[in-house]
């Protein structure tokens, strides 16, 4: 069995801390099951770059890591991956910045990367590249004269082609794609934006899964990524998550909870939450005292001004909400900026009646899936779920939903408390069916399946 290398911009152990973001969570539970290695920036900002790598193995992980400079965080991190790619990949190029510097930096990191890993990887070895961060990584190994099979995961969305063209050198940094063999996308809609845009942008053909563009044929696929859903539904009736449940329960006083959990980012649609949550307030004077909003929100990216905006924006809103509505001894809102522990963070969604998951746009959005799995399956919740997050594709018994509209966002929490048991439970199966079997190692799977075949069929060739 060929070993797995997996390259992504964090390398993070998720049972160490309560706040990772999908990416890390999901590639750790994937990792361990493998024998494989993997690279990333450690976090660590370093005066001088010296290509040093830290290897460590932790829970059967094993990883190598290289230490930045703060330029490299600046340019590349903050710069490029967060101000250009992030925004303009979630249709917001409002927010996107193009600067020469950004993209330099971009590029001098990919290649130090590239430096990296090259060493540590073998004939055999295949090789997945993860986001946005690493997009030229496979074409920087390929002039290093690697061989492997090698796939590249977009975690988020791929923006429509009138977008893209926003981006300077958008045909450059595209072109690199084709030196991987595999590129996957969470859905038929990114997949279909890709496809559209190398056809119509760079005269590209596309037949079925093969994409060519001058004389290499690539495959484009779409494969959801999923939870380790068993793993979730175990963590929800731990003890620490029935404590936590307890203690939440316990706090509402028989009150119904609704709960967003997020990173604090603006693609995820929480001003829009917040405002539809305050439409349902003004619109249903009945249901005052009745509920509660929990939002866990703990702050990311705070080095980027957009992240800095929204984080003041909601502090703003959440008092102002409070301030019209709450009485002595009710608050419409409790706004939470930490993160939790995953068995803690389980008893927390088993706590509430309702899962308010928002995004405006996202890649697929896997605390849906998560709140699906924790719930109690004879009194399951409502998840409520924006049409725009990818996983809106999977998991249509959710209420569906245009998180833009505060009035949908206020008719769904209506529609959501009203609910009988048997319609919820009846949603809630069909989710949990979805969820169950698209999981963790289901998407694993069906990206390093498609990998392993391009191999095959090269071996195949050789005798001739
Ligand atoms: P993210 O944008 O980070 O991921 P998401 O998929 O929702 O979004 O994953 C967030 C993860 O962080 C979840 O596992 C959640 O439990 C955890 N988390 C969030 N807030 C937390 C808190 N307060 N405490 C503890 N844990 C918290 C990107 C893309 C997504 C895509 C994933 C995976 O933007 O669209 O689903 O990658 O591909």
């Amino acid at each position: 069995m060929s070993r797995l290398i997996v390259i992504s911009n964090r390398v993070s152990r998720p049972n160490k801390s309560g706040n990772q973001g999908g990416l890390a969570v999901a590639l750790a539970q994937a990792l361990r099951e493998s024998r494989g290695i993997w690279v990333g920036w450690s976090g660590e900002i370093t005066e001088n770059f010296t290509g040093h790598i830290g290897f460590s193995e932790d829970e059967g992980v094993k990883t190598a890591t290289i230490d930045l400079e703060e330029q490299d965080v600046d340019e590349y991190y903050n710069g490029y991956a967060n101000k250009t790619l992030w925004p303009l990949f979630h249709f917001r190029i409002d927010l996107a910045e193009y600067a020469r510097d950004f993209e330099g930096g971009y590029n001098r990191v990919n290649q130090r990367f590239a430096d990296t890993a090259s060493p540590l990887i073998e004939p055999e070895d295949i090789i997945w590249v993860h986001d946005y961060h690493m997009i030229p990584l496979g074409q920087m190994l390929r002039d290093k004269g690697l061989n492997n099979r090698m796939g590249f995961f977009l975690h988020i969305p791929w923006p429509p082609t009138r977008l893209l063209v926003s981006l300077p050198h958008h045909t450059k940094l595209v072109q690199t794609l084709f030196a991987y063999d595999v590129v996957g996308f969470h859905t038929e809609e990114w997949l279909e934006s890709f496809r559209h845009y190398i056809e119509r942008e760079m005269g590209g053909t596309v037949n079925g899964d093969f994409v060519t563009l001058n004389g290499r044929t690539i495959q484009a696929i779409a494969c959801p990524i999923g939870i380790n859903a068993q793993e979730f539904s175990r963590a929800a009736v731990s003890d620490a998550a029935s404590s936590m449940f307890e203690q939440v329960r316990r706090s509402l006083q028989h009150r119904a909870l609704i709960v967003g959990v997020d990173r604090l980012d603006y693609s995820k649609g929480l001003e829009e939450r917040f405002n539809g949550y305050a439409r349902f307030l003004k619109d249903h004077p009945e249901h005052h005292r009745n509920v509660v909003l929990t939002q866990i929100a703990p702050p990311s990216r705070g080095e980027v001004e957009s992240y800095q905006h929204i984080r003041a924006t909601l502090d703003a809103l959440a008092g102002r909400i409070n301030g019209e509505y709450s009485d002595v001894d009710w608050s419409p809102v409790r706004y939470v900026n930490q993160g939790y522990p995953r068995d803690k963070l389980a008893g927390i969604y088993r706590a509430a009646q309702i899962g308010l998951v928002t995004p405006l746009r996202d890649g697929m959005n896997l605390v849906a899936k998560e709140y699906v799995a924790a719930q109690d399956p004879e009194d399951p919740g409502v998840l409520i779920l924006s049409r725009f997050a990818g996983a809106a594709t999977q998991l249509k018994d959710a209420l569906l939903i245009n998180p833009y509209s505060p009035e949908e966002v206020s008719d769904s929490i209506t529609r959501a408390l009203a609910m009988p048991l048997e319609e919820r439970k009846r949603r809630w199966q069909s989710m949990m069916k979805c969820v169950e079997e698209q999981d963790i190692s289901w998407w694993r799977q069906c990206f390093t399946e498609r990998l392993m075949a391009v191999q095959r069929e090269v071996e195949e060739k050789k005798p001739q």
